[in-house]
């Protein structure tokens, strides 16, 4: 079936704003229409607007011309409004850019609409919004070979540590051996699914102090599970590797692929990265050419906001947006 989008907008000294916002081609050849907006704007139509824009200001009222900057400001200007008592709609637009988070946005019943009245956060029509968790990586000198480092202090003093890295809007590969052009195999599992032998040599001497990790293809699902020791021969995580007790196919068996990850001596192709925790140094492998080094890539942002914020909380308590 077809679908058809539209978006038409009225000029904007006209008061009002029309949106077709999608059309369906039925089966006689059709254009069934799915949703109709017409806008008058804010107030004027029975609902309140706030507007954020990476340019705005926190301490502007939130207007389409005095914008927020960040998304907790307005979120913060909801919960007021539903403290006092919902009595229209709200919405919240974005205007394009990245927002850097620097804590995660948490939503509660506290930021709930009501059965009356909607609350919707929303990108202004046809606009590109990104919610970063990221933070910006800053100071990457070049240590040869094409490989670059940045200190992170936060990570030697245990306060932060990350899994994924983003090199000019890109998710960099974390450090791992094979690379993605081949894969190790499981030769020997034993009785509680920690301890490996594969079908060829490890390298890295002991992974157990490098945050390293054994990542293995089960049938239908992939399983990773940190790396307590290891020499050449064998490899021990630190918890069994798979859904135990779902038979074969959820649990590492011999023959199965698998690869390693994280570790220093994994550092042999462009775009890897590693972390050391301890030194509290992240290196990156360069790309060819040096164009996409992540200094001159703008910098590049780890995302440390992958924590689960999920609350169990009371039934009908989740807030409705
Ligand atoms: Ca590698």
């Amino acid at each position: 079936m077809a679908i058809g989008l539209f978006d038409i907008t009225a000029p904007k000294e006209r008061p009002v704003e029309l949106a077709l916002q999608a059309a369906r081609r039925d089966d006689a050849g059709y254009y069934r229409l799915v949703s109709l907006r017409v806008e008058a704007g804010g107030d004027a139509a029975g609902w309140t607007e706030f507007h954020v824009a990476p340019a705005g200001d926190d301490a502007f009222p939130g207007t389409r011309e005095r914008p927020f900057a960040s998304p907790a400001r307005a979120v913060a200007a909801v919960r007021a409004l539903v403290a006092a008592g919902l009595d229209r709609d709200v919405r919240v637009i974005f205007r394009s850019g990245t927002y850097e988070l620097k804590a995660p946005l948490v939503f509660t019943a506290a930021d709930s609409g009501t059965a009356q009245h909607s609350i919707t956060y929303a990108a202004a029509p046809g606009e590109s919004v990104v919610l970063s968790g990221g933070r910006r990586i800053k100071g990457w000198q070049p240590v040869g070979n094409g490989h670059w480092e940045a200190e992170l202090p936060t990570v030697k003093a245990g306060d932060w540590f990350f899994r994924q890295l983003v090199v000019e809007g890109r998710r960099a590969v974390r450090a791992r051996w094979p690379d993605e052009d081949g894969v190790l195999h499981l030769a020997t599992v034993s009785d509680e699914v920690r301890s490996f032998t594969f079908d060829r040599p490890l390298p890295g001497g002991d992974l157990g102090s490098e945050d390293a990790e054994l990542v293995v293809y089960q049938n239908w699902s992939v399983s990773r599970a940190r790396v307590a020791r290891s020499d050449a021969e064998r490899l021990t995580t630190a918890t069994s590797v798979g859904w135990i007790g779902h038979g074969d196919m959820t649990t590492a068996s011999p023959g199965k692929p698998a690869f390693l990850e994280h570790a220093r001596a994994f550092l042999d192709q462009p775009g890897e990265w590693f972390l050391d925790r301890q030194a509290g140094r992240l290196r990156y492998v360069g790309k060819e050419g040096g164009g996409s080094d992540p200094c001159r890539g703008g910098g590049a942002g780890a995302h440390p906001l992958d924590e689960d914020h999920g609350h169990a909380g009371t039934p009908g308590a989740e807030p409705a947006l």
